[in-house]
């Protein structure tokens, strides 16, 4: 282990998610939110309209807005054409933490969100396992590391984790909807991840997370990078999971024949 200590690694072990405060400083964020909003103005030539989700009520134009940046709901797979948001995904911290983490020197990116959450507009993300949509990659045990680019409050909408659901394997929908009809009752803890500013949370691929709407005045942008271990496979005869990019390499050896 290099970025971690063994307490922390032994966090996520056992709760499925790890908060790390302070990982990126200041300027580097300016960085990161500065083209974030560039390329929710589709000013960034060399990532594609397709890249960008507008919030359904601007979409369907039941509401409008003068600033364009407020009507993003997300923007995905980013990376892979924009070198600024590349520098993140392979920022030496950050990167550290993900081989300490999913224990190998050699790791790829299975693709990136950048979830804008605009003040008041800015919709809920219900719950839900991230292997549940990426079915078709084997083993279910990615590793996304979460950067707060706005402080990330209970009001603005953070993340939400239910810890050790991780080590449940993936649920069916009905498993899901049994096990949520009785979330309410203080049974299972629902822990709240508020996080400022350049600090990351990291969630395994099972962890059960959620995000509620937006309902102050402040943004909530959150970058999430999803990594996997370079050995780490897609099954190409499951034909219901997400059509990505070409995986990119981060780090470590490559394996030509695992894409
Ligand atoms: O940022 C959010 O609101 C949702 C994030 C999420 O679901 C994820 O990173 O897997």
């Amino acid at each position: 282990m290099r970025f971690l200590t063994a307490e922390q690694v032994n966090q996520f072990k056992l709760n499925g998610f790890l908060i790390v405060e302070d990982v990126l400083s200041k300027d580097e964020i300016e960085v990161l939110a500065q083209r974030t909003d560039l390329i929710a103005e589709n000013k960034v030539n060399q990532v594609p309209d397709t890249s960008i989700q507008l919030e359904k009520i601007f979409n369907n134009g039941e509401q409008t807005v003068t600033d364009q940046i407020l009507s993003v709901r997300k923007l995905y797979n980013l990376a892979v054409y924009d070198q600024i948001m590349w520098e993140h995904v392979t920022h030496t911290k950050i990167v550290g933490i993900i081989t300490d983490l999913l224990v190998t020197d050699d790791v790829k990116m299975y693709g990136d969100q950048l979830f804008m959450k605009a003040p008041k507009t800015g919709t809920a993300q219900g719950w839900h396992q991230d292997s549940a949509s990426w079915r078709d990659i084997f083993p279910m045990d990615l590793v996304t590391a979460w950067t707060a680019i706005d402080h990330a409050t209970e009001e603005n909408g953070c993340l939400n984790f239910i810890p050790g659901t991780h080590r449940w394997g993936m649920m069916s929908s009905h498993r899901l909807k049994h096990f949520l009809s009785d979330l309410g009752s203080n049974q299972w803890p629902i822990v709240p991840i508020p996080l400022q500013a350049g600090s990351i949370s990291f969630h395994h691929s099972l962890t059960l997370h959620m995000s509620h709407a937006n309902q102050s005045s402040h943004r909530r942008r959150g970058y999430a990078v999803h990594y996997m271990r370079a050995t780490s496979w897609r099954d190409e005869s499951v034909t219901d999971a997400p059509k990505m990019p070409p995986f990119k390499q981060v780090c470590g050896r490559s394996f030509p024949n695992r894409v």
